[in-house]
């Protein structure tokens, strides 16, 4: 019989640590979910930057199950052999009962082991699953839905595999499974009727009522108590999935969600309230230099000055200099995302900055994907005049430098007034003339395939944003995620996000929010909303968040036109700062990075891991949470150079001046504020101090 172990972690308010003989030996996890391997939207994310730290705590005993996609396995998967003994048998007697199921490692960060399910391949016992899972929970999934069949299908082979890795072990296993999302769902509600020795865990990253909800005209936050919750999902065509992910969520030893706000619509949607909230982290890297990601900055804001160069070719009236990049980007979900408050803003900021004659443009960018047929012609071509303006000028730069070169061989200065002859000019003026254009530069880079009734393209229509001379404001919506290999902008996503100025990310429903968190570790300051999983965290944890570059938009106390108005400020406010102030911010930004990283936030996973294991299996864990204790929470303090009491009347934000300072004094400024900073920082649940490891499952540091 195995040794009773203990396990004792406090409340989720605050971590602590772990009782040393907590041992995990003989237990193997298994998460599963749709997106492992395969990127559809921000679950991946959370995967693939998990995994590294997930690796490191179970060894061996961990293995993420997803579905089998030919196209991904060959860029992102080492097939090999199974390595487990038991899963080896498991697969085998899986593959020779009608499956095809592959082994391997996923070639990311911690190199975690994959098992792969191609559900295709079992296609053929579809109908007679549907008929089970009818006989068994009477949830019937109508044919047409091809999602939902992949989840039965997925559901029941994932069932099928931990059964088998269940009854192939010698011992009685102790198993852990951690299923994502309501497309993995199924597996989970099959583990407990089939009565399988395995803790079950669920997360849910947004339900899907609250998505479809949001997504039509609803006051969805002051309702969340009143929806009839059958007959909305039922209006909607997804009563099924909606059946499948609350089976889930009933069924599951432990429920979390991405945050404490989709808790609440999670409790009032589907019936449970989570028992413990798993934000999601990043695996943050950190620069040796300090001030690297200021450079990375400047070097990928020229890149996007190219582009603009470019794109306004013939319109170029106004200082690259003084342009501020701002961008939105994420699942085309208009005002999910909250793309039509953001274009609202933009209007009134561009009313602003002309009454207040501003010389600051700004361009803001739509980075939504949107059906299109490529690239369109007047956007291409404005990169091919850009090029041949560049080209132009090495050629008579050339012939100008092999003059000088020439008159310098003889002993002689030049005469200045004949380095350019007719030549140089004719070349330099046909040049300029090919810049002229007789259109405004493009709103959008493609050829929208329903461009008339695009939400994007419409609402620009109706506020009349067209990128005129007169505008302030200008819009580039490049409905295609970015990539480096494109001919147009060719970065990838991180590196845009560098060279921008302000991500915005004005969402009204955003579980969480990957796009501000990703700024954040960049330093690249960002507006979210109250309404955001990450906002709402951010708001809890700092205690002057604007003061950090961290904008958070009330989107729940306030109507729409309020909103539109407070997001204008932020955004108007924002094009006052001058070059230090920003340097600043993004300073202070990135000082919050650590806050993000799964190094602190993978220990809720831990806690969740545990949890489910005490309650699958009673006589081997204990879990012990401690009482919460008020104290336990922690807060960034305001940053040191701002002073404590508002009587001293200094503003949190960094402040406009009138020249701009010497950034490098700047810098050394802010070296000290840094350090200040750290030394007010009262560490967060044993948040690790930079270089030491935490505290990990047996009390001893994860990367000792
Ligand atoms: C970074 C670079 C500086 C550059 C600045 C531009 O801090 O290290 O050399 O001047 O970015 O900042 P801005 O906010 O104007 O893009
Ligand atoms: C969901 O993806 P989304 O963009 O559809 O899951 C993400 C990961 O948990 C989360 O960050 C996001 O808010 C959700 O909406």
């Amino acid at each position: 019989m195995p040794l009773a172990r203990s396990l004792s972690i406090t409340s989720l308010s605050g971590l602590e640590e772990w009782d040393e003989e907590f041992e995990l030996e003989d237990a193997v996890l298994f998460e599963i979910a749709w997106e492992v391997a395969n990127k559809v939207g921000g679950i991946y994310t959370v995967i693939q930057t998990k995994a590294r730290m997930t690796a490191e705590e179970w060894g061996e005993n961990y293995f993420l199950v997803g579905p089998y996609v030919e196209s991904n396995v060959r860029t992102q998967v080492e097939l090999i052999e199974p390595t487990n003994p038991v899963l080896k048998r498991t697969i085998d007697k899986m593959n020779s009962s009608g499956c095809k199921v592959y082994f391997g490692r996923w070639l990311i960060e911690g190199s975690p082991y994959v098992v792969l399910i191609d559900v295709s391949f079992t296609a053929w016992s579809l109908d007679r699953w549907k008929s089970e899972l009818w006989k068994l929970c009477a949830i019937g999934v109508p044919w047409f839905d091809r999602e939902a069949n992949d989840a039965v299908l997925f559901g029941f082979l994932t069932a099928w595999l931990l059964g088998e890795y269940a009854a192939q072990s010698e011992e009685p296993p102790h198993i852990v499974a951690h299923f994502h999302e309501w497309l993995a769902g199924l597996g989970l509600v099959l583990c407990r009727q089939r009565q399988l020795p395995v803790a079950t865990i669920f997360t849910t990253h947004a339900t899907l009522l609250g998505r479809y909800l949001c997504a039509g005209n609803v006051d969805f936050y002051n309702n969340l108590a009143e929806f009839n919750v059958d007959k909305e999902a039922g209006d909607r065509q997804i009563y099924h999935r909606y059946c499948l992910e609350r089976a889930a969520a009933h069924c599951t030893h432990v429920f979390t969600t991405v945050s404490q706000i989709t808790a609440i619509e999670a409790e009032h949607l589907l019936k449970r309230k989570p028992d413990i909230v798993t934000p999601n982290g990043l695996n943050v890297k950190k620069f040796s230099a300090m001030h690297e990601f200021q450079n990375l900055h400047a070097q990928s804001k020229n890149r996007i000055q190219e582009f603009v160069r470019g794109h306004f070719y013939g319109n170029l009236d106004f200082n690259l200099d003084k342009c501020l990049f701002l961008f939105i980007a994420g699942r085309y979900e208009f005002s999910n995302k909250g793309a039509d408050i953001f274009l609202e803003a933009l209007a009134r900021l561009n009313y602003l900055l002309r009454v207040n004659h501003s010389d600051v443009t700004v361009i803001a960018f739509f980075i939504m994907p949107a059906r299109t047929n490529n690239f369109n012609v007047e956007t291409l071509k404005g990169q091919a005049v850009r090029k041949q303006l560049w080209d132009t000028a090495q050629t008579v730069k050339d012939r100008f430098g092999k003059k000088l070169y020439e008159s310098l061989l003889v002993g002689q200065l030049p005469d200045v007034s004949k380095m350019l002859d007719k030549e140089d000019f004719t070349i330099m003026k046909r040049a300029i003339f090919a810049t002229q254009r007789q259109c405004q530069p493009p709103v959008c880079t493609h050829n929208m395939l329903e461009d008339s009734s695009d939400p994007i393209l419409n609402c620009v229509r109706r506020i009349g944003l067209f990128n005129s001379s007169a505008d302030r404001v200008k819009i580039i919506f490049h409905p295609e995620f970015l990539s480096s290999t494109s001919p147009l902008l060719p970065m990838d996503y991180e590196e845009f996000v560098r060279g921008c100025h302000l991500g915005v990310f004005p969402s009204y429903y955003e579980p969480w929010g990957y796009t501000p968190a990703e700024c954040t570790v960049m330093g690249i300051p960002s507006i979210s909303t109250n309404l955001s999983g990450f906002g709402c965290f951010m708001e809890e944890h700092i205690a002057d968040p604007s003061a950090y570059g961290i904008y958070i938009l009330d989107r729940r106390y306030k109507d729409v036109d309020e909103s539109c108005n407070q997001l204008t400020s932020f955004l108007f406010q924002f094009c006052k700062q001058s070059r230090r102030q920003r340097i600043i911010q993004r300073n202070r930004t990135e000082r919050l990075s650590d806050l993000l990283d799964w190094r602190y936030l993978g220990r809720y996973y831990i806690a969740a891991r545990h949890m489910a294991l005490a309650k699958a299996f009673p006589d081997t864990y204990i879990y012990e949470p401690h009482e919460p204790s008020p104290t336990s929470g922690f807060r960034y303090p305001r940053p040191a150079s701002v002073p404590p009491s508002p009587a001293l009347s200094r503003h949190s934000s960094p402040h406009q001046s009138e020249v701009e300072d010497n950034e490098e004094d700047e810098r050394y400024d802010e070296d000290l504020e840094a350090e200040k900073d750290r030394a007010n920082i009262r560490q967060p649940y044993n948040m690790p101090v930079k270089g030491k490891a935490f505290l990990g499952a047996n009390g001893s540091g994860a990367d000792e």
